[in-house]
């Protein structure tokens, strides 16, 4: 099966992620590539000035640009890393035109009607698709994931439910490519100033909730958890690392979370960009931290070590593929797998 793909903002970080996480899909097929007025009518290879560590990949470098426009873009689904103000309105009008949209952009996440999903831990909620599309009378619809900080923290507390999870504390140590190319380079902060992380803290207190909550068929109760989050930026190029503090009415041991983590397989089906483990656990004793060079499959998992009294455990995963473009390919997966696309 190909189904068309089309990629909204593709000279972006995220963007350019989406584009080497298509390159090869068994399902989805790259057919356009959308961006702004100063990149569209280039080529590709000309628009994008490509800093991902890899090539351009072949079946787009010669791609025309096209604006974000429903009319100009032939898809059946759109990958959005547009800036979530310009992403409001765009990807509504995506969406009225009958498109899927899988969106990373936070415009839509705490909508009521809009799934915000990340697969192991809450795909039932994507049937509230079927709310959206009644609410809004699109024909096409929206998902989104949640913002990266929150995707890499929310499948190691989705396995702590089962001890009665109460609060949760979070202070994340996050990569400069979470900051985008689209303003100041990454290259340019690293020798200057370390952008400054708007809003994170408030995202990563609300979209658990919504995520870890209750879905039963029109509406989502959020969950009751109280999450304390303090966010920070690092001069590492790519990888969030979170420290967690959680705090569970059964009070579990290191071994029981440790057990917990290593048992949490959720059954997604045979999902293209599903990794081979959701949660890695790294045990060496002389250096328990997860480092994003070590064992993270192909990007899609998170590492967790230094599971200690408290509870307490770190958790790291890629920022821009498990945090971001992998979050919504995997959406897509899923979606298809389930009929709606
Ligand atoms: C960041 N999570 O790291 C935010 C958006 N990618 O900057």
């Amino acid at each position: 099966e190909s189904i068309k793909a089309g990629v909204l903002g593709a000279t972006g970080a995220v963007g350019q992620r989406f584009i080497q996480a298509l390159e090869n899909h068994p399902w989805f097929e790259v057919t356009s590539l959308a961006a702004s007025e100063r990149s569209a009518g280039k080529t590709y290879g000309k628009a994008a000035n490509w800093r991902l560590e890899s090539n351009i990949p072949d079946n787009v470098r010669d791609m025309e640009v096209v604006p974000v426009d429903p009319k100009k873009v032939d898809a059946d689904v759109v990958f959005s890393a547009l800036p979530s103000d310009y992403a409001k309105t765009v990807e509504a009008e995506f969406a009225k035109e009958g498109f899927a949209v899988a969106s990373n952009a936070s415009a839509f996440r705490t909508a009521e009607d809009v799934p915000l999903v990340v697969p192991e831990v809450n795909a039932d909620h994507l049937g509230l698709i079927d709310v959206q599309q009644d609410n809004r009378g699109w024909d096409g619809y929206i998902v989104t994931n949640p913002n990266c900080s929150t995707i890499i923290m929310v499948p190691t507390l989705k396995p702590l439910m089962q001890f009665g999870l109460e609060a949760v504390q979070v202070a994340t140590m996050q990569a400069v490519s979470g900051a985008g190319y689209n303003g100041v380079s990454s290259m340019a902060i690293l020798d200057n100033i370390v952008p400054y992380i708007g809003g994170e803290e408030e995202k990563m207190e609300t979209e658990p909730l919504k995520l870890l909550g209750e879905f039963d068929g029109s509406e989502i109760t959020f969950a009751d958890i109280d999450i304390s989050a303090s966010c920070n930026r690092v001069p590492v190029m790519d990888g969030h690392t979170e420290s967690i503090w959680a705090k569970m009415a059964d009070k579990p041991s290191p071994e029981q979370v440790k057990e917990a983590f290593l048992n949490f397989k959720p059954d997604l089906g045979d999902l293209p960009t599903e990794p081979e483990e959701v949660i890695i656990v790294r045990e060496e004793a002389d250096r328990p931290q997860p480092r994003l060079d070590r064992n993270m499959g192909n990007g899609m998992s998170v590492s967790v070590g230094r599971i200690r009294e408290g509870i307490r455990y770190t958790a790291m995963g890629h920022n821009t593929i498990r945090g971001a473009a992998g979050a919504s390919v995997l959406n897509a997966e899923l979606l298809h797998k389930m009929g709606k696309l």
